[in-house]
């Protein structure tokens, strides 16, 4: 496979040399956080720990975990390890109750996230040639202003449009030549619907590649926004506790995303809290092991997948996570039956004649779950009879049985009128909350 590395030594340094950097990086930044953070301090010593105590990633099970409720008990800077006057950027999680989780960044901490930005985008060989239009939101949220600076370092040009406005998104996509989208995997569905509503043609349009993440998306939903957009379409992650995207990204070979592991160490963490081996499902956890202004020691982002080690074919040693199958409170527990939506999807996009719009509507009668999928009728399948439809109904039905273990109730909808995110989409609504 043809790659370029926008940073080769880190890239593709060898297992065993990336471990001695990783041992010398989780020292200083164990040391540091016993110096200049309370909160690891007292958690450390409540463990019988002093820095001397951790020797390299062989000692990362005696750490604290860090959760979340915690970065918000200490809200919004008790977690910085740096005074504020070091600080250059403040980011906070998407959620729109209650106080959102903060994440502090120094001017070395925007260098490095812009890097790791910047071997993304060679991931998806996006450099200099390339004009790639932004359209995640620009503001608290980490996608936006991630997405902008790893750009700028390639030396691309950016279109700084943030989420939503369609048809603008459209018109300039076309007029400036655009060859790189980065949005979330619902937006870019939408983009690619709406360039089919406009009847614009796609010679008119030069994208190649497509950077998308912030929320769980599956294969066959990668097949069709590829088919409707005629590009790459790679999958980012991130969080903005730990940075905002470009934590991990896909390389052309598609087959999971590399985490940046001289700056990340990555866990899967089981229900008992043990660390497991790769290949096994479990928490994604991370300890920071170069962030300045807030690091994190084993922070339980929550996120299901599994890791792996297996040599890519792209040449880059760093390990990858599997897409996010689903998070611990995303889980909706049906009859008994725990379910994912993205196994929900999953079932759907097997069946012809529909589109990946759906909704999941979750209630109870009485002392039973119900359970209801709506989704959008592909255009073609409007001229169909009422016999067709319910048998496309049926068809879904055994497809989400098979596929997600659940008896659920289908409601085909009109192309176009479930709603449309412009960011990440809101894919259930429960009812029994
Ligand atoms: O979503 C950062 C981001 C921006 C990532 C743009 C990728 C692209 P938060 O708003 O803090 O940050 O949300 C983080 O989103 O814990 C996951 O549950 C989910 N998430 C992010 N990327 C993916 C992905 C940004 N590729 C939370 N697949 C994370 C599945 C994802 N879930």
């Amino acid at each position: 496979m043809q790659q370029t590395y926008w940073n080769p030594t880190m890239e593709t340094m060898p297992r065993e040399q990336l471990r001695v950097l990783q041992d010398e990086r989780l020292r200083a930044i164990v040391r540091r956080v016993y110096e200049s953070v309370p909160f690891y301090r007292h958690k450390m010593q409540e463990r019988g720990l002093t820095p001397t105590d951790i020797h390299g990633v062989c000692d990362l099970e005696l750490l604290p975990f860090t959760e979340k409720q915690d970065l918000r008990d200490h809200y919004p800077f008790g977690l910085f390890a740096v005074p504020q006057t070091e600080i250059v950027r403040i980011h906070a999680s998407s959620g729109t109750t209650g106080k959102p989780s903060v994440a502090g960044y120094t001017s070395g901490d925007v260098d490095r996230w812009s890097e790791m930005m910047a071997r993304a985008m060679y991931c998806g060989s996006i450099n200099k040639q390339d004009i790639v239009q932004v359209a995640y939101g620009y503001g608290l949220f980490t996608g936006g202003l991630g997405a902008h600076y790893g750009a700028e370092r390639v030396g691309a040009s950016v279109i700084p449009m943030s989420g939503g406005n369609t048809a603008r998104q459209l018109m300039l996509m076309e007029d400036f030549g655009a060859t790189a989208l980065c949005c979330t995997p619902s937006y870019a569905l939408n983009l690619a619907d709406a360039l089919e509503r406009g009847g614009i043609s796609l010679d008119r349009i030069k994208l190649k590649t497509g950077i998308f993440g912030a929320e769980p998306w599956t294969e066959e939903m990668r097949l069709k926004i590829e088919e409707k957009l005629h590009i790459d379409a790679l999958n980012i992650y991130g969080l903005s506790e730990v940075m905002g995207p470009g934590v991990a990204i896909e390389c052309m070979a598609k087959n999971g995303m590399h985490i940046w592991e001289d700056h990340f160490l990555a866990e899967t963490i089981d229900e008992n809290d043990k660390s497991q081996p790769y290949g096994e499902r479990g928490d994604l956890t991370f300890t920071t092991l170069t962030k300045s202004g807030m690091p994190l020691l084993r922070y339980r982002t929550h996120d299901l997948c599994n890791l792996t080690d297996e040599p890519c074919p792209c040449g880059r040693t760093h390990v990858r996570m599997s897409r996010v199958m689903g998070r611990t409170d995303d889980m909706l527990i049906i009859r008994g039956v725990n379910v994912f939506p993205s196994q929900i999807e999953h079932a759907l996009l097997q069946v012809q004649g529909i589109e990946p719009h759906y909704h999941i509507v979750v209630d109870r009668q009485g002392s039973l779950d119900t359970i209801e999928v709506q989704v959008e009728l592909a255009t073609s399948m409007m001229s169909d009879t009422v016999r067709d439809l319910e048998a496309l109904e049926k068809k879904i039905q055994i497809s989400l049985a098979s596929h997600a273990l659940i008896s659920a109730s289908v409601k085909l909808c009109q192309p176009g009128s479930l709603g449309r995110s412009e960011g990440k989409a809101v894919r259930v609504t429960d009812k029994r909350k």
